[in-house]
């Protein structure tokens, strides 16, 4: 079996993250996950949050907190919430961790002695009531463009123009509020990516045939539009520390890495964390470093983090000159919308994942959110698509099958898998269908299509509720008892197999399937063609228990509560 490093591309520390984060990298890189482990795999799936840069420390401004104390609680609160998304990481680590900083500062080293950074100069505002130098987020003023009073140096959030801190009216620090602002010249380190832009271009055309469309193409474009060279450090208190043995300058001044230089390292900086819980067992460099022959690695991204992880990144890697781990596939997704727009803290639109929890199981969610991916576009969140897809696909075809097969046959045959007949005809062709659907749902998962395999799932799903109506036990008992027991084991190992087939997406779910029947051997982790065409893994007379109702239907009542609570179609302007 294959060895499966997972990514999923880091959740910025400050927030709680809304459903677009997690169906774009956190969930799907799960799910994925999940599977790949069902079927025998070693599979190693990472992630951390991202601590450094100006969203941490200006968050932590907000709240009034020491940057490092707000990033130690932001961390579990945010991993509480992905635990209760049944988010099943090998281990979630912190891009703040010692073992990111060791790793990030060596690939510095490394790219400094290979000629791949340059210190240069730059023209940088300063502000003596601060005492340091400002980064672009820093700098507050009027937009030249739009008027809007709270641009930032980087970007205005208003028009959306990308700015330059000298271009604002009445320029004054976001941290102090002091208009007394200079330019002054600085220097920053400068990654050399025009050096390896060959390089690049190289290892991205060996790979961009395997890579959705989504992820080759922008990898394309960044690379048709040239290599920059690119700052990579910061005037920022929290971050990577450039280390004062090779700038021992720029160390003195408190320069700190670019959060982007950091955040990729910490894929593997957080493996190495892991790996230091249980150092004897847990190889992290097997994972990493001369892997390539035995490490298939898959990272999951928003196409807007698809530049950094197929050109930046790798350009690191490469300039270093060790034989660390490149990607070998990007699956990058688009973006949910809330009903077509954005989701946003500050407006208070869109159900974020702590709220979501409140309100629902995280099985609701899983399956919505994966079954409507934005794989190929964007795909919009609406109360009404959710509550109708819970209603019919999990209430009716699968929580109704599970709920109303086990207790007919409890009321009718005892709590123990009735015996009934030889298989007939429409067992043998229910069976075919099974394996059929089944072969589709693998070759979708092992595509990473991830709406296709939620197709194929569902239509397992609705194979066995045109089983039952076509055998119709509650009718066939009258004239047939053995005829009603075949029809309800096999409809009971029907539901046996939902258990393990259906675990990627709704884990709670299938787990309460599973435990419906006590079995001795319950080990299969997963369903063979043969055992799919058969229906008779879970044997007459295994004791079974009827599970509480699966998924609660969602009424009127509680759409209008839900957009009433957050915000539904957007009012005309
Ligand atoms: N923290 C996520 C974002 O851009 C960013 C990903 C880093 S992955 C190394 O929202
Ligand atoms: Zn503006």
């Amino acid at each position: 079996m294959a060895r499966h490093l997972i990514t999923s591309a880091l959740p910025y520390i400050n927030g709680i993250k809304h459903l677009g984060n997690m169906v774009g990298s956190m969930l799907p890189a799960d799910v994925y996950s999940r599977y790949l482990r069902q079927r025998g795999h070693e599979v190693l799936y990472i992630c951390a949050t991202d601590e450094h840069g100006t969203p941490a420390e200006l968050a932590a401004k907000e709240q009034g907190l020491p940057v490092a104390e707000f990033c130690a609680s932001a961390h579990d609160a945010q991993k509480a919430v992905y635990d209760g998304f049944a988010l099943a990481f090998d281990y979630f680590g912190r891009s703040s961790s010692p073992q990111n900083v060791e790793i990030t500062q060596h690939f510095a080293r490394k790219l400094n002695e290979n000629g791949f950074i340059e210190e240069r100069a730059i023209r940088q505002v300063y502000s003596p009531a601060d005492g340091r130098f400002l980064p672009d987020r820093y700098v507050e003023g009027t937009c030249p463009h739009c008027g809007y009073d709270k641009a930032r140096g980087d970007q205005c959030e208003n028009c959306t123009r990308v700015l330059d801190p000298t271009d604002l009216i009445e320029p004054r620090s976001a941290i102090s509020g002091s208009t007394d602002l200079e330019v002054r010249e600085t220097k920053h380190l400068f990654l050399l990516q025009s050096k390896l832009q060959h390089e690049v271009e190289e290892w991205v055309a060996r790979h961009e045939e395997e890579w959705p469309q989504l992820a080759a193409s922008i990898a394309r474009k960044w690379l048709n539009e040239g290599l920059h060279d690119r700052a990579i450090t910061r005037d920022l208190d929290w971050g990577v520390p450039v280390p004062a043995d090779t700038w021992p300058d720029l160390a003195a001044e408190g320069k700190v890495f670019y959060v982007w230089f950091d955040a990729p390292i910490e894929y593997i900086g957080a493996t190495k964390e892991w790996a230091d819980q249980d150092p004897e067992n847990r190889d992290w460099k097997s994972w990493w470093y001369d892997a390539d022959d035995t490490v298939r690695y898959t990272e999951f991204m928003a196409k807007d983090n698809v530049p950094f992880h197929t050109v930046m990144f790798p350009a690191t890697e490469l300039g270093v000159r060790e034989p660390w781990k490149k990607v070998d596939y990007v699956k990058a997704f688009n973006w949910l919308t809330y009903y077509g727009g954005k989701f946003s803290t500050s407006q208070k639109r869109g159900v974020f994942t702590d709220q979501a929890l409140d309100i629902l199981p995280a099985d609701y969610w899983r399956y919505f959110l994966i079954a409507n991916a934005p794989e190929s576009d964007d795909s919009s969140f609406t109360w009404e698509h959710f509550t109708a897809t819970v209603n019919k696909d999990l209430a009716d075809t699968l929580g109704n099958f599970v709920n109303r097969v086990l207790s007919f046959s409890k009321k009718r045959f005892g709590e123990a898998v009735p015996a009934g007949g030889e298989p007939g005809e429409a067992e043998t062709r229910l069976g075919a269908e099974i394996a059929t659907l089944l072969a589709e749902y693998e070759a979708q998962m092992e595509a990473l299509q991830f709406r296709k395999a939620a197709a194929a799932l569902r239509a397992l799903w609705s194979a066995g509720n045109s089983y039952l109506e076509e055998k119709a036990p509650w009718l066939e008992i009258k004239t047939d008892k053995d005829g009603a027991a075949l029809t309800l084991r096999t409809a009971m190992n029907l539901i046996h197999l939902y258990a393990v087939v259906s675990e990627p997406f709704i884990p709670g779910t299938a787990a309460a399937m599973r435990q419906a029947f006590s079995l001795e051997e319950d080990t299969a982790t997963w369903i063979t063609p043969d055992e799919a065409r058969a229906l008779t893994a879970v044997a007459a007379g295994t004791p079974f228990t009827v599970p509480p109702v699966l998924f609660a239907k969602l009424t009127d009542d509680d759409l209008d509560a839900y957009k009433e609570r957050f915000g539904g179609e957007p009012q005309p302007a």
